[in-house]
């Protein structure tokens, strides 16, 4: 008979009789309890499941006779290559690709054996072959028990989630046996948007990088790939329309670049890991690099009478500038499939704008006067406009609230800006004018520190501000930024994992995950298990992992 304990009982059973108090640089506030070791089957779930039972009845796996199929009633079948593609990359995860382990299994002949995970998608469309976005299914219900494992999702967004989760249950016992015990998980997402900007412009990100943290994203339960492209330093998305962009304003016209086809391989490879891929093309500022390939587009900078030969934001004032976003965001929209781009629009610098006696004309025809943030204003408006007739959605910086811009009802609006007290006020005001938010202020993983920095990314909440429950509904997820000017394919995976996992946790698990000595001890075994599946992710502190033994 198995009998069901909750998680938390379990736990400090475990801790009881392991329990020791962990060594503490001088810094840290924390006393740290270990409450079961790192490598217990229920002590590794990263992100926490809503509602996890575990129960101490335990049932060997063997690489030779496990395997992951379709239920009967399943609504997808062979024909979803997203799910058939899901249980081979898990089937390796969970027993390598070498193969039988049967000798190991000898020694465990008493223990009665788990040989399926059947995966039944209950409704009526899959979703197989659809993108994910942020309206999507996620949810899913995991049984483990004799005499198969039941993983229920209604859609394939949901399996894929469940079967991260099948798998953060297998533990090895002394003999290196791999054993799961009887578990009934019923999981969802706090919040629909769990995401992670990349800046692939202040350093060239290698393809295989990129794809390596979509890989380590879906296994943190991250859905959303924001992919900060292009900036000032550099343009490497290559652009049928205008392919000069990319030729004069990558770092190599060649080798960093991002051809159509690169493009769309981490577009296909994150949908089938549930990721959704939001493009950046960020504007008016942040744009040196679109000058080199697009003649007249950037604001030529005037030093007293006479043009500098330096340029500035985006011109506002021609309507070349309109003509060759219409194009461009055109292309764009048909080479990302997401409902959504992400516009930018923030830090723009009104200097070169100011100094530029044309514009200077512009303001006074318009009635501006010297208020250049209505000249901003001017240039995203029109955007907006062009971006609409796209049928995309779009998402912007904060700036361009805060500086009155006329937005669609379903506009997100990037906080990123400011102390603690003062994006709490910025997310309040932004749902209290009726718009959807996201929150990445307290999540800039590019700042480090000497110390456990995710322990401040972990208490943050996006939710933790003054406001009606409609307010906190507007708040539909946050993201990570990891800022390219100190990263680039050498550093990038160590300094983004664990780190961002605190993030993951804090977007999916229920609000009230908050004990950071347990969280410590499961991200301790989920960076080692990172670490397992050859993820290099630095460690929290001084610690080993298990596997270092092997
Ligand atoms: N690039 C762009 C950046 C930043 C922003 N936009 C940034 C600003 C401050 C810090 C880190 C990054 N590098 N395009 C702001 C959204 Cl601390």
């Amino acid at each position: 008979m198995t009998r069901p304990l909750s998680v938390a009982v379990l736990l400090l059973a475990l801790g009881f009789c392991r329990g020791h108090r962990l060594d503490l640089s001088p810094g840290d506030e924390l006393e740290l309890e270990t409450r079961f070791p790192a490598d217990a089957p229920q002590g590794s779930l990263w992100p926490l499941p809503q509602k996890v039972q575990t129960s101490e009845a335990s049932f060997k796996l063997s690489g030779s006779t496990f395997a992951i199929v379709d239920a009967k009633r399943s609504s997808a079948g062979p024909s979803c290559a997203l799910l058939q593609d899901a249980y081979t990359r898990y089937y390796n995860y969970m027993f390598g690709s070498a193969g039988s382990q049967w000798l190991r299994q000898i020694r465990r002949s008493g223990v009665s054996e788990l040989t399926e995970l059947q995966v039944w998608i209950t409704s009526t469309d899959p979703e197989c072959d659809a993108y994910p976005g942020v309206t999507s299914d996620e949810s899913y219900e995991l049984t483990v028990d004799q005499p198969h494992a039941v993983l229920k999702a209604p859609k394939v967004w949901g399996a894929l989630h469940g079967l991260e989760t099948f798998s953060q249950l297998l533990y090895e016992d002394e003999y290196g046996a791999k054993i799961i015990n009887a578990t009934s998980i019923s999981d969802f997402p706090r919040f629909a948007h769990r995401g992670i900007l990349l800046d692939t412009s202040r350093h060239f990100l290698p393809i295989s990088t990129i794809l390596a943290n979509l890989e380590v994203m879906a296994m943190n339960k991250i859905n959303v790939f924001h992919w900060h492209i292009v900036d000032d330093t550099s343009f490497p998305y290559q652009s049928r329309t205008f392919p000069q962009l990319s030729q004069k304003g990558a770092y190599h016209p060649y080798t960093h670049v991002y051809t159509p086809t690169d493009v769309k391989m981490v577009i296909e490879f994150a949908r089938l890991r549930g990721i959704r891929v939001i493009p950046e093309f960020d504007t008016p500022g942040h744009t040196q690099s679109w000058g080199k390939g697009q003649l007249d587009l950037l604001t030529p900078c005037f030093s007293s009478t006479k043009p500098s030969g330096t340029f500035g934001p985006v011109n506002p004032i021609l309507n070349t500038t309109y003509q060759f976003m219409t194009q461009f965001f055109k292309e764009v929209s048909t080479v990302f499939p997401d409902a959504y781009v992400h516009l930018g629009g923030d830090e723009v610098d009104f200097t070169c704008w100011k100094s530029n006696p044309d514009v200077q004309n512009f303001m006074d025809q318009q009635g501006f006067g010297q208020d250049y943030k209505k000249l901003e204003s001017f240039y995203i408006q029109r955007l907006l406009d062009i971006v609409t007739t796209t049928q995309k959605g779009y998402m912007i910086w904060q700036e361009v609230f805060d500086n009155g811009v006329k937005l669609k009802p379903d506009t997100v609006i990037h906080v990123w800006k400011g102390n603690q007290e003062q994006y709490q006020s910025e997310m309040a005001n932004i749902t209290s004018a009726g718009y959807q938010t996201l929150l990445s202020t307290p999540w800039y993983l590019n700042r480090i520190s000497y110390g456990q920095d995710w322990q401040g990314h972990y208490r943050a909440d996006p939710q933790d501000f003054k406001g009606t429950d409609e307010q906190k509904k507007l708040v539909i997820g946050g993201e990570a930024c990891l800022w390219g000017e100190y990263v680039d394919g050498t550093n990038l995976t160590p300094r983004l994992w664990p780190r961002a996992s605190a993030v993951a946790e804090r977007l999916w698990s229920a609000m009230n995950v908050t004990d950071l000595s347990d969280a410590f001890q499961r991200l301790s075994a989920h960076r080692c298990r990172m670490v397992e599946r050859g993820i290099p992710a630095e460690p929290l502190f001084s610690s080993y992992c298990p596997s270092e033994y092997k």
